[in-house]
Protein backbone atom coordinates (compact mmCIF):
# COMPACT_ATOMS: atom_id res chain seq x y z
CA UNK A 1 0.00 0.00 0.00
CA UNK A 2 2.66 2.26 -1.16
CA UNK A 3 2.89 4.66 -4.21
CA UNK A 4 5.02 7.65 -5.11
CA UNK A 5 4.27 10.31 -7.27
CA UNK A 6 5.40 13.52 -8.81
CA UNK A 7 3.54 16.76 -10.19
CA UNK A 8 4.54 20.18 -11.11
CA UNK A 9 3.21 23.53 -10.59
CA UNK A 10 1.44 25.33 -13.01
CA UNK A 11 1.05 29.07 -14.16
CA UNK A 12 -2.23 29.89 -14.80
CA UNK A 13 -2.72 32.32 -18.04
CA UNK A 14 -6.48 32.60 -17.35
CA UNK A 15 -6.74 32.92 -14.05
CA UNK A 16 -9.13 31.01 -11.16
CA UNK A 17 -10.66 33.68 -9.52
CA UNK A 18 -13.63 33.07 -6.99
CA UNK A 19 -15.65 29.78 -6.09
CA UNK A 20 -19.27 28.85 -6.54
CA UNK A 21 -18.60 26.13 -4.04
CA UNK A 22 -15.98 26.11 -1.44
CA UNK A 23 -16.18 22.68 0.26
CA UNK A 24 -16.00 20.82 -3.05
CA UNK A 25 -13.50 23.61 -4.75
CA UNK A 26 -15.95 24.36 -7.30
CA UNK A 27 -15.10 27.40 -9.50
CA UNK A 28 -17.02 30.08 -10.84
CA UNK A 29 -15.00 30.90 -14.04
CA UNK A 30 -13.22 28.57 -16.41
CA UNK A 31 -8.79 28.78 -16.21
CA UNK A 32 -5.85 28.18 -18.34
CA UNK A 33 -2.34 27.33 -17.36
CA UNK A 34 0.73 26.00 -18.15
CA UNK A 35 2.42 23.19 -16.27
CA UNK A 36 6.26 23.85 -15.59
CA UNK A 37 9.08 21.46 -16.38
CA UNK A 38 11.37 22.91 -13.23
CA UNK A 39 9.46 22.93 -10.22
CA UNK A 40 7.73 19.79 -8.47
CA UNK A 41 6.82 18.12 -5.90
CA UNK A 42 7.50 14.45 -5.31
CA UNK A 43 4.96 12.76 -2.78
CA UNK A 44 5.48 8.95 -1.36
CA UNK A 45 2.11 7.66 0.46
CA UNK A 46 1.78 4.56 2.64
CA UNK A 47 -1.19 3.32 4.29
CA UNK A 48 -1.12 0.95 7.15
CA UNK A 49 -3.55 -0.53 9.46
CA UNK A 50 -0.80 -0.29 12.12
CA UNK A 51 -1.43 3.17 12.05
CA UNK A 52 -3.85 5.18 14.60
CA UNK A 53 -3.46 8.92 12.78
CA UNK A 54 -1.73 10.47 9.64
CA UNK A 55 1.52 11.37 9.79
CA UNK A 56 3.04 14.55 7.19
CA UNK A 57 6.67 14.99 6.67
CA UNK A 58 7.12 17.64 4.76
CA UNK A 59 10.62 18.21 3.16
CA UNK A 60 12.29 16.35 6.01
CA UNK A 61 10.18 17.72 8.66
CA UNK A 62 7.40 16.89 10.76
CA UNK A 63 4.81 19.26 9.30
CA UNK A 64 2.90 21.69 11.55
CA UNK A 65 -0.80 20.58 13.14
CA UNK A 66 -2.89 23.09 10.51
CA UNK A 67 -0.95 21.40 7.36
CA UNK A 68 -1.88 17.79 9.18
CA UNK A 69 -5.69 18.58 9.29
CA UNK A 70 -5.18 19.63 5.16
CA UNK A 71 -3.86 16.41 4.75
CA UNK A 72 -6.24 14.18 6.61
CA UNK A 73 -9.37 16.05 5.65
CA UNK A 74 -8.05 15.13 1.92
CA UNK A 75 -7.21 11.71 2.70
CA UNK A 76 -10.48 11.41 4.10
CA UNK A 77 -12.28 11.94 0.63
CA UNK A 78 -9.82 9.58 -0.56
CA UNK A 79 -10.49 6.84 1.45
CA UNK A 80 -14.08 7.15 1.49
CA UNK A 81 -13.92 6.54 -2.65
CA UNK A 82 -11.32 3.60 -2.03
CA UNK A 83 -13.38 2.44 0.97
CA UNK A 84 -10.13 1.86 2.81
CA UNK A 85 -9.76 3.28 5.90
CA UNK A 86 -6.53 2.81 6.70
CA UNK A 87 -4.16 6.54 7.77
CA UNK A 88 -0.86 6.75 5.95
CA UNK A 89 2.64 8.38 5.94
CA UNK A 90 2.42 11.20 3.45
CA UNK A 91 6.56 12.14 2.99
CA UNK A 92 6.55 15.25 0.65
CA UNK A 93 9.31 17.08 -1.14
CA UNK A 94 8.64 20.87 -2.67
CA UNK A 95 11.73 20.75 -5.46
CA UNK A 96 10.53 24.51 -5.55
CA UNK A 97 13.16 26.97 -4.75
CA UNK A 98 12.32 28.60 -1.61
CA UNK A 99 10.12 31.42 -2.35
CA UNK A 100 10.55 31.01 -5.98
CA UNK A 101 6.97 32.81 -5.76
CA UNK A 102 4.96 29.40 -7.43
CA UNK A 103 2.85 28.19 -5.16
CA UNK A 104 3.52 24.57 -4.08
CA UNK A 105 -0.23 23.43 -3.45
CA UNK A 106 -1.38 22.68 -6.75
CA UNK A 107 1.97 20.31 -7.10
CA UNK A 108 1.27 19.18 -3.37
CA UNK A 109 -2.10 17.98 -4.00
CA UNK A 110 -1.96 16.58 -7.37
CA UNK A 111 1.14 14.45 -6.42
CA UNK A 112 -0.80 13.43 -2.92
CA UNK A 113 -4.00 12.32 -4.94
CA UNK A 114 -1.87 10.08 -7.80
CA UNK A 115 0.43 8.55 -4.79
CA UNK A 116 -2.34 8.41 -2.56
CA UNK A 117 -4.85 6.47 -4.95
CA UNK A 118 -2.35 4.37 -6.44
CA UNK A 119 -1.17 3.38 -2.94
CA UNK A 120 -4.55 2.38 -2.11
CA UNK A 121 -4.78 -0.08 -5.58
CA UNK A 122 -7.31 2.36 -7.50
CA UNK A 123 -5.76 3.28 -11.03
CA UNK A 124 -7.81 6.14 -11.98
CA UNK A 125 -7.66 8.10 -15.05
CA UNK A 126 -6.45 11.77 -15.50
CA UNK A 127 -10.17 13.31 -15.37
CA UNK A 128 -10.63 11.30 -11.92
CA UNK A 129 -7.42 12.50 -10.69
CA UNK A 130 -8.24 15.94 -11.94
CA UNK A 131 -11.59 15.93 -10.15
CA UNK A 132 -10.09 14.59 -6.89
CA UNK A 133 -6.83 17.29 -6.81
CA UNK A 134 -9.09 20.13 -7.18
CA UNK A 135 -10.72 19.00 -3.45
CA UNK A 136 -7.46 20.05 -1.79
CA UNK A 137 -6.93 22.94 -3.65
CA UNK A 138 -8.25 24.30 -6.94
CA UNK A 139 -5.24 25.24 -8.81
CA UNK A 140 -4.14 21.34 -8.37
CA UNK A 141 -6.59 19.86 -11.01
CA UNK A 142 -4.77 21.39 -13.40
CA UNK A 143 -1.18 20.27 -12.27
CA UNK A 144 -2.32 16.68 -13.67
CA UNK A 145 -1.70 17.14 -16.82
CA UNK A 146 0.94 18.34 -18.51
CA UNK A 147 1.40 21.30 -21.32
CA UNK A 148 -1.17 23.78 -21.81
CA UNK A 149 -4.15 23.05 -19.52
CA UNK A 150 -8.09 23.87 -19.22
CA UNK A 151 -10.08 23.90 -16.55
CA UNK A 152 -13.78 23.97 -17.32
CA UNK A 153 -15.49 25.05 -13.97
CA UNK A 154 -18.44 22.98 -15.14
CA UNK A 155 -22.30 23.25 -14.08
CA UNK A 156 -22.92 20.52 -11.75
CA UNK A 157 -23.46 20.83 -8.33
CA UNK A 158 -21.79 17.84 -7.57
CA UNK A 159 -18.83 19.27 -9.50
CA UNK A 160 -18.83 15.89 -11.65
CA UNK A 161 -18.29 17.69 -15.00
CA UNK A 162 -15.30 20.46 -12.99
CA UNK A 163 -12.16 19.07 -13.74
CA UNK A 164 -8.97 19.97 -16.08
CA UNK A 165 -7.68 18.41 -19.54
CA UNK A 166 -5.30 18.95 -21.40
CA UNK A 167 -5.17 21.52 -24.37
CA UNK A 168 -2.09 20.84 -25.89
CA UNK A 169 1.48 18.96 -25.02
CA UNK A 170 4.27 20.24 -23.04
CA UNK A 171 6.60 19.40 -26.65
CA UNK A 172 3.88 21.14 -28.93
CA UNK A 173 5.27 24.32 -28.19
CA UNK A 174 8.16 25.91 -26.10
CA UNK A 175 7.80 28.98 -24.56
CA UNK A 176 9.37 30.91 -21.81
CA UNK A 177 7.89 31.50 -18.55
CA UNK A 178 10.36 33.83 -16.31
CA UNK A 179 9.24 33.54 -12.69
CA UNK A 180 10.42 37.34 -11.17
CA UNK A 181 11.30 37.20 -7.13
CA UNK A 182 10.73 40.37 -5.82
CA UNK A 183 10.07 39.02 -2.20
CA UNK A 184 9.71 35.81 0.17
CA UNK A 185 7.68 37.22 2.61
CA UNK A 186 4.56 35.24 3.05
CA UNK A 187 1.43 37.36 1.47
CA UNK A 188 -0.74 39.08 3.68
CA UNK A 189 -3.93 37.73 2.35
CA UNK A 190 -4.22 34.23 1.14
CA UNK A 191 -5.57 33.39 -2.11
CA UNK A 192 -8.05 31.18 -0.63
CA UNK A 193 -9.22 34.63 1.25
CA UNK A 194 -8.63 36.99 -0.91
CA UNK A 195 -10.98 35.33 -3.59
CA UNK A 196 -14.18 34.60 -1.18
CA UNK A 197 -13.66 38.30 0.13
CA UNK A 198 -13.59 39.97 -3.65
CA UNK A 199 -16.88 37.33 -4.25
CA UNK A 200 -18.91 38.31 -1.63
CA UNK A 201 -18.20 42.60 -1.66
CA UNK A 202 -16.78 43.52 -4.16
CA UNK A 203 -18.99 45.50 -7.37
CA UNK A 204 -15.77 44.94 -9.76
CA UNK A 205 -16.39 41.11 -9.68
CA UNK A 206 -19.20 40.77 -11.84
CA UNK A 207 -16.84 42.63 -14.73
CA UNK A 208 -14.70 39.78 -14.40
CA UNK A 209 -17.52 37.00 -14.41
CA UNK A 210 -18.78 39.13 -17.61
CA UNK A 211 -15.33 39.03 -19.76
CA UNK A 212 -13.49 35.67 -17.78
CA UNK A 213 -15.29 33.26 -19.93
CA UNK A 214 -14.15 35.09 -23.70
CA UNK A 215 -10.57 35.63 -22.40
CA UNK A 216 -10.37 31.84 -21.76
CA UNK A 217 -12.20 30.97 -25.25
CA UNK A 218 -9.58 33.45 -26.92
CA UNK A 219 -6.38 32.37 -25.49
CA UNK A 220 -7.44 28.63 -26.16
CA UNK A 221 -7.49 29.80 -29.46
CA UNK A 222 -4.11 31.51 -29.29
CA UNK A 223 -2.30 28.23 -28.15
CA UNK A 224 -4.24 26.15 -30.66
CA UNK A 225 -2.41 29.00 -33.19
CA UNK A 226 0.21 29.54 -31.59
CA UNK A 227 -0.49 33.31 -31.85
CA UNK A 228 2.14 34.30 -29.18
CA UNK A 229 0.98 38.00 -29.34
CA UNK A 230 -2.38 37.42 -29.20
CA UNK A 231 -1.87 35.07 -26.09
CA UNK A 232 0.25 37.17 -24.40
CA UNK A 233 -1.96 39.93 -24.62
CA UNK A 234 -5.05 38.32 -23.50
CA UNK A 235 -3.02 37.20 -20.53
CA UNK A 236 -1.83 40.27 -19.01
CA UNK A 237 -5.12 42.35 -19.44
CA UNK A 238 -6.71 38.66 -17.82
CA UNK A 239 -4.40 39.27 -14.96
CA UNK A 240 -4.79 43.13 -14.67
CA UNK A 241 -8.77 42.37 -14.67
CA UNK A 242 -8.09 39.87 -11.82
CA UNK A 243 -6.34 41.95 -9.40
CA UNK A 244 -8.66 45.46 -10.25
CA UNK A 245 -11.19 43.04 -8.38
CA UNK A 246 -9.04 43.54 -5.58
CA UNK A 247 -9.27 47.10 -5.28
CA UNK A 248 -12.86 47.39 -4.98
CA UNK A 249 -13.34 44.49 -2.08
CA UNK A 250 -14.80 45.64 1.41
CA UNK A 251 -11.63 46.22 2.85
CA UNK A 252 -10.05 46.77 -0.19
CA UNK A 253 -6.76 45.08 -0.62
CA UNK A 254 -3.92 44.29 -3.33
CA UNK A 255 -1.15 41.62 -4.00
CA UNK A 256 1.23 44.08 -5.92
CA UNK A 257 4.13 46.06 -4.29
CA UNK A 258 6.02 48.59 -5.51
CA UNK A 259 8.68 46.14 -7.06
CA UNK A 260 5.33 45.08 -9.09
CA UNK A 261 4.40 48.24 -11.51
CA UNK A 262 8.97 47.94 -11.47
CA UNK A 263 8.28 45.25 -13.48
CA UNK A 264 4.89 46.11 -15.54
CA UNK A 265 6.69 48.81 -16.62
CA UNK A 266 9.87 47.10 -18.02
CA UNK A 267 7.92 44.91 -19.39
CA UNK A 268 6.42 47.48 -21.07
CA UNK A 269 9.18 49.26 -22.65
CA UNK A 270 10.91 45.69 -23.50
CA UNK A 271 7.56 45.85 -25.97
CA UNK A 272 8.70 49.31 -27.05
CA UNK A 273 11.70 47.59 -28.37
CA UNK A 274 10.64 45.19 -30.16
CA UNK A 275 10.66 42.26 -27.68
CA UNK A 276 7.61 40.58 -27.29
CA UNK A 277 6.94 39.63 -23.68
CA UNK A 278 4.23 39.65 -21.31
CA UNK A 279 3.31 40.20 -17.89
CA UNK A 280 1.13 37.81 -15.29
CA UNK A 281 0.60 38.03 -11.60
CA UNK A 282 -1.00 35.95 -9.02
CA UNK A 283 -2.07 36.26 -5.43
CA UNK A 284 1.27 38.27 -4.56
CA UNK A 285 3.44 40.77 -5.49
CA UNK A 286 5.80 38.67 -7.66
CA UNK A 287 5.44 38.41 -11.50
CA UNK A 288 5.89 36.09 -14.01
CA UNK A 289 6.69 36.66 -17.81
CA UNK A 290 5.93 34.99 -21.02
CA UNK A 291 8.74 35.35 -23.52
CA UNK A 292 10.07 33.12 -26.95
CA UNK A 293 12.96 31.03 -25.65
CA UNK A 294 15.18 32.95 -28.06
CA UNK A 295 14.94 36.27 -25.88
CA UNK A 296 14.93 34.81 -22.90
CA UNK A 297 18.52 36.34 -21.77
CA UNK A 298 17.74 39.53 -23.25
CA UNK A 299 14.69 39.73 -20.82
CA UNK A 300 16.50 38.52 -17.91
CA UNK A 301 19.46 40.67 -18.33
CA UNK A 302 16.63 43.65 -18.81
CA UNK A 303 14.90 42.62 -15.35
CA UNK A 304 17.83 42.20 -13.37
CA UNK A 305 18.91 45.56 -13.82
CA UNK A 306 15.52 46.51 -11.33
CA UNK A 307 16.88 47.02 -7.95
CA UNK A 308 13.96 45.58 -6.63
CA UNK A 309 14.09 42.20 -8.21
CA UNK A 310 16.05 39.67 -6.32
CA UNK A 311 16.36 36.45 -8.67
CA UNK A 312 14.83 35.21 -11.75
CA UNK A 313 13.99 31.62 -12.80
CA UNK A 314 13.32 30.54 -16.14
CA UNK A 315 11.19 27.99 -16.63
CA UNK A 316 9.19 26.22 -19.64
CA UNK A 317 6.34 23.81 -20.60
CA UNK A 318 6.47 20.38 -18.35
CA UNK A 319 4.83 17.33 -18.14
CA UNK A 320 2.04 16.00 -16.22
CA UNK A 321 2.14 13.30 -13.02
CA UNK A 322 4.67 10.58 -13.03
CA UNK A 323 4.42 7.79 -10.87
CA UNK A 324 8.20 6.86 -9.44
CA UNK A 325 9.54 3.85 -8.23
CA UNK A 326 11.15 3.34 -4.84
CA UNK A 327 14.36 3.26 -6.70
CA UNK A 328 13.81 6.35 -8.87
CA UNK A 329 12.50 8.49 -5.96
CA UNK A 330 16.00 6.81 -3.96
CA UNK A 331 18.25 7.70 -7.14
CA UNK A 332 17.32 11.46 -7.62
CA UNK A 333 17.30 11.68 -3.71
C1 LIG B 1 -4.80 30.51 -10.41
N1 LIG B 1 -4.73 31.34 -8.09
O1 LIG B 1 -5.58 30.29 -11.35
C2 LIG B 1 -5.21 31.56 -9.41
C3 LIG B 1 -4.75 32.92 -9.77
C4 LIG B 1 -4.22 32.55 -7.50
C5 LIG B 1 -4.47 33.62 -8.49
O2 LIG B 1 -5.35 29.22 -8.03
O3 LIG B 1 -8.54 27.93 -2.36
O4 LIG B 1 -4.36 27.78 -4.00
O5 LIG B 1 -6.85 26.12 -2.66
O6 LIG B 1 -8.63 26.47 -4.38
O7 LIG B 1 -5.72 26.98 -5.98
C6 LIG B 1 -4.46 30.02 -6.07
O8 LIG B 1 -5.53 29.45 -5.44
O9 LIG B 1 -6.83 28.16 -4.06
C7 LIG B 1 -4.88 30.17 -7.46
P1 LIG B 1 -7.76 27.11 -3.32
P2 LIG B 1 -5.53 27.95 -4.89
O10 LIG B 1 -3.69 29.91 -10.33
Amino acid sequence: MRATARAHTNIALIKYWGKRDESLFLPMNSSLSITLDKFFTTTTVEFCSCLTEDVFVLNNQLASEQELTKITRFLDRVREISGKGYRAIVNSTNNVPTAAGFASSASGFAALTAAATKALGLNLDGTTLSKIARQGSGSACRSIHGGFVEWRKGEKIDGSDSFAKPVMSDKSWNISILSVLLTSKPKGISSREGMKRTVETSPFYSGWLASVEQDFLSAKEAIRARDFEKLGTIMEANAMKMHATTLGANPPFSYWNSGTFDVMQEVHNLRTLGIQSYFTIDAGPNVKILCHPKEEQIVQEALLKIPTVKAIHICHPGPGIKYLSDSDRLKKY
